[in-house]
């Protein structure tokens, strides 16, 4: 299994499905790596220690961390299950860009955007990354988010780890 695979099943048991192995997350996204290592391999997926240090220091968008200690990886971000990161709010840039896909327009200019599966909208500090985002599904578009009007309005911002503003909606009246 090559280096992207391995940090698509991290992403998948760290993230999304960590039952699908038997791995116990902790309330706040930790999983033990030994137990990680013993269950991955148990099911047929090879890990070793050094193959997940390697995906943590070289994956494009720093997707984990691994704790101070060395015994435990999370995700930084991308959830859908339901734990907690603990991020402290933080008052946000006055704009924000969310990158999406054409052909979801019409339903976020209705409803505004929500986290659909996952526990937070994400939202990007740059164009750049938001169109990649955005191209994940299908032909991209880049919204501009009002965020510091949000956050003026009460709404609470947090930035992951790995530098992904996240927040729990956005009201269609603070996109363009
Ligand atoms: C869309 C990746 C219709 C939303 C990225 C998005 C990110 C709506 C899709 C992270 C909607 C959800 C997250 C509405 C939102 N009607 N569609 N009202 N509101 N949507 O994958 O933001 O590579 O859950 O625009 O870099 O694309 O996995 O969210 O298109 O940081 O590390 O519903 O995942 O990181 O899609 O991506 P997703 P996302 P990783």
């Amino acid at each position: 299994m090559n280096e992207v695979s391995q940090s698509k099943f991290l992403s998948l048991v760290l993230r999304h499905k960590p039952e699908e192995i038997g791995l116990v997350l902790d309330q706040n996204g930790w999983a033990s790596i030994d137990q990680l290592i013993a269950l991955a391999n148990a099911c047929g997926t090879n890990l070793s220690r050094s193959q997940i240090e390697s995906i943590v220091e070289n994956s494009d968008k720093k997707r984990f961390a691994i704790s101070a200690d060395g015994t435990k990886i999370r995700a930084n971000q991308g959830h859908s299950v339901d734990i907690a990161l603990e991020l402290p709010p933080r008052t946000p840039p006055e704009r924000l860009y969310h990158g999406t896909a054409t052909r979801f327009l019409d339903s976020i200019r209705e409803s505004g955007l929500h986290s659909a599966s996952r526990q937070h909208v994400h939202l990007s500090s740059d164009q750049g990354t938001a169109e990649k985002v955005g191209s994940r599904h299908g032909k991209p578009v880049v919204l501009t988010v009002e965020s510091g009007q949000m956050a003026r309005d009460g709404h609470l911002f947090y930035i992951s780890e790995n530098g992904v503003w996240l927040t729990e909606a956005v009201p269609a009246k603070y996109l363009n």
